[in-house]
């Protein structure tokens, strides 16, 4: 991973909070997968945690703020998410959480696309407060287990994507 890129994975993090990555391999171009990382209003194509999202302000730049309701069975119900960085040329995304009905306060995420020899690889980072009565440990474990499952996930949908696109 280039400095330049490694730089936007290089977060503040406090005495209270934790920190980790995970990586993703695809096999599809990195504009396959960037067009369904980018696109801010729609979450709920790749992450299957996401039954709803609305925009409640913007309109795609940065500063927009989304509001995702989450599927039951996890300690959550909503989320307000503000897009942070949008590099349609570095292939960067990043958006933060500002509020909603969840234990994950002052998370912000990063999200970078890299072409590989076979496709693309992922890497997203987060930080995050520990909460109330959690370990470091435990919240990462938490978080991990959602970012590996949207990775996953968009690493089949943009597989599909790149099928399609290749038989036309
Ligand atoms: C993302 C990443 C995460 C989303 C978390 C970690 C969340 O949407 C879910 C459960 C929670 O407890 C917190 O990229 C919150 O979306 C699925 C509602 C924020």
């Amino acid at each position: 991973v280039p400095d330049h890129v490694a730089r936007y994975h290089a977060h503040a993090v406090g005495p209270n909070q934790c920190f980790s990555a995970v990586t993703q391999h695809i096999a599809a171009p990195v504009a396959t997968v960037w067009s369904v990382v980018r696109r801010f209003d729609n979450p709920q194509a790749y992450k299957h945690f996401v039954k709803s999202c609305h925009v409640v302000l913007g309109d795609g730049d940065v500063g927009t703020l989304r509001e995702v309701r989450v599927i039951s069975g996890l300690p959550a119900v909503s989320s307000t998410e503000r897009l942070e960085i949008l590099d349609d040329e570095q292939h960067v995304m990043s958006f933060s959480v500002v509020g909603g009905d969840h234990r994950l306060a002052n998370y912000r995420s990063v999200t970078t696309l890299h072409s590989s020899a076979a496709g693309t690889a992922v890497v997203e980072s987060y930080v995050v407060d520990v909460p109330q009565g959690n370990t470091k440990e435990d919240t990462c474990v938490f978080v991990d287990t959602i970012v590996k499952c949207n990775l996953q996930s968009l690493a089949q949908i943009a597989e599909n994507l790149a099928r399609r696109n290749s038989s036309h």
